[in-house]
């Protein structure tokens, strides 16, 4: 290895090192939808209101982040798919979920859920946490409201389609901030 080279190597390690400490840890396990069973991505379920047809798949098609993206499509009132990992809720702490969407069709959304045990107590969702349609990427940035729901013993992390609709999730990342 020539000196040039040694540089760069060393100069690579120490930025790395750098974004390691900058990243607080992700708190929401498979958030890229990277680990996938029975073609189901773990620690994810599915639901649609009522029962409408939904077609839930996990895509290669320009990820974000990652080999996998979650798409989501159908024409029904919403379908989600939503983290079974319970995020203790700590009403001193607040939570920043960040994810992004690409909206081929209707409107897509990212949000807290919170539960009191088994009881479903409220959600987040604020204007610019839905998407309307168009092909790039969009971030999207949720901060919790656990002050709002003070006898919440946890949050979900809910991802979703609204009405006649195609949404592609990747990326999602929970962090804590006191
Ligand atoms: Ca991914």
């Amino acid at each position: 290895m020539n000196r040039y080279a040694m540089t760069v190597t060393v100069t690579s390690l120490a930025l790395g090192l750098a974004a390691a400490a900058d990243q607080k840890e992700n708190l929401l396990p498979n958030g890229g939808f990277e680990q996938v069973q029975a073609g189901v991505p773990v620690a994810w379920i599915y639901a649609t209101e009522g029962g409408d047809p939904a077609e839930f798949r996990i895509i290669q098609q320009e990820p974000k982040d990652g080999r996998n993206v979650l798409r989501i499509a159908g024409n029904v009132t919403w379908a989600a798919a939503i983290s079974t990992h319970r995020i203790p809720a700590d009403p001193q702490q607040r939570y920043t979920l960040t994810g992004y969407v690409r909206v081929p069709r209707g409107q897509a959304l990212i949000k807290f859920d919170y539960f009191k045990d088994d009881q479903h107590l409220g959600h987040t969702l604020q204007p610019g946490q839905i998407v309307q349609a168009g092909n790039e990427w969009t971030r999207i940035s949720v901060r919790s409201e656990t002050e709002l729901h003070p006898t919440a013993t946890h949050l979900l992390v809910t991802v979703a389609i609204l009405g006649n609709a195609e949404g592609h999730f990747d990326a999602l990342n929970v962090t804590a901030v006191r």
